[in-house]
């Protein structure tokens, strides 16, 4: 659902264009408190709505949140503006052009929503849409995201370890990997409802990581970016985060996660299993069969400076996860 902007008079998301403005506003929300920065936004539902800059007089439905900052997960780079991260987007369930989903996600329903987390594990476990902003204590990570399509951005992320939730089902022994379901609902996602608006996937949506993958602590389950729960076209209300590999491993809109002994189906590997691989780390020296994987657009200020080309590195530059693939022939296993 698109609210109408109450006023002309406040600052345009899209005005905020870098990491030091956006500390900035940080700031300001922090040392109002979150009441007292709603008021600033004099909106009569000021307690659950924030305001993106799709246009002037258009604003998506969010709610701030309380997290801690990690420092371990800052970053120098420049932050790709959240009205880009919210306006350019892949989800094909709402459509495969990139202004797609900000434009047919509005009115996606998170709440209630049911998270369940089961297949081989000790403790199953069911969670609410309450319980996924509140069960695990949230951070903010700035990631990097490298879409396999050669362009990137540097989000900060709202979220917890995956390795949370996998610690308290207590994965059996016999547990490998882990799958990922998006939603199925045919009613609010257009893209489930014909092949040519949703690009041919077959829906639901599925992933899947290495039990190993899945518990390193780079792997995020985000609620949230820019300091509000996320916007439906970025994956409310929980999304994967999985920096180290192409963006279409992030799965959005999880109902579904299952702890499983072989390696699970994937949507983008099944359509086209010569392009996208299991794997789907980011590598630099893996060229896709159609283009060059090479370098990569970094999306940050939206104008001239948005061609900008850099090099792309190998696993997106996160060295860390490097021996999870030890003695792996990472042009086999792509
Ligand atoms: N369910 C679902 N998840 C998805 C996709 C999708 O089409 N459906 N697209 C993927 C791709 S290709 C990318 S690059 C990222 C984009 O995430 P963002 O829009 O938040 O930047 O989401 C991934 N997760
Ligand atoms: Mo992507």
């Amino acid at each position: 659902m698109l609210i109408k902007k109450p006023g002309s008079s406040h600052i345009k998301e899209h005005e905020v264009t870098d990491e030091s403005i956006y500390r900035g506003r940080r700031q300001i929300l922090k040392s109002m408190g979150f009441v007292g920065a709603s008021a600033l936004l004099a909106s009569p539902h000021s307690q659950a709505i924030s305001w993106f800059g799709k246009d002037d007089d258009e604003v998506f439905v969010t709610s701030p949140l309380s997290f801690n900052s990690v420092d371990k997960y800052k970053s120098d780079e420049k932050l790709t503006p959240e009205a880009k991260v919210t306006t350019h987007n892949n989800f094909y369930e709402f459509g495969t052009g990139k202004s797609d989903p900000a434009a047919k996600a509005q009115g996606f329903k998170v709440d209630p929503w049911t998270l369940q987390i089961g297949g081989l594990v000790e403790k199953p476990l069911t969670l609410g849409y309450e319980d996924l902003t509140t069960r695990f204590p949230l951070e903010e990570r700035i990631y990097r995201l490298r879409c396999v399509e050669a362009w990137s951005m540097v989000i900060p992320w709202i979220g917890f370890p995956l390795a949370s939730i996998l610690s308290e089902v207590k994965p059996l022994s016999s547990a490998k990997y882990v799958a990922f379901e998006t939603l199925e609902d045919k009613e609010q996602m257009p893209g489930q409802r014909s092949r040519f608006v949703g690009g041919g996937v077959d829906y639901p949506y599925v992933e899947g990581l290495r039990l190993d993958e899945a518990a390193h602590p780079l792997t995020l389950m985000s609620v949230g970016l820019y300091g509000k729960t996320l916007p439906p076209q970025n994956g409310a209300p929980i999304r994967l985060v999985v920096p180290w590999k192409y963006g279409f491993k992030s799965i959005k809109s999880i109902v579904k996660i299952t702890l499983t002994d072989r390696e699970p189906p994937t949507s983008w590997n099944r359509l086209i299993p010569a392009e996208y691989g299991f794997y789907a780390n980011v590598n630099p020296k893996v060229d896709h069969p159609r283009w060059s994987q090479a370098r990569e657009r970094r999306i940050t200020t939206g104008g001239l400076l948005s061609r900008n080309r850099i090099e792309t590195k190998m696993f997106n530059g996160y060295d860390e996860v490097a021996p999870l693939y030890k003695g792996m022939d990472l042009r086999r296993y792509y």
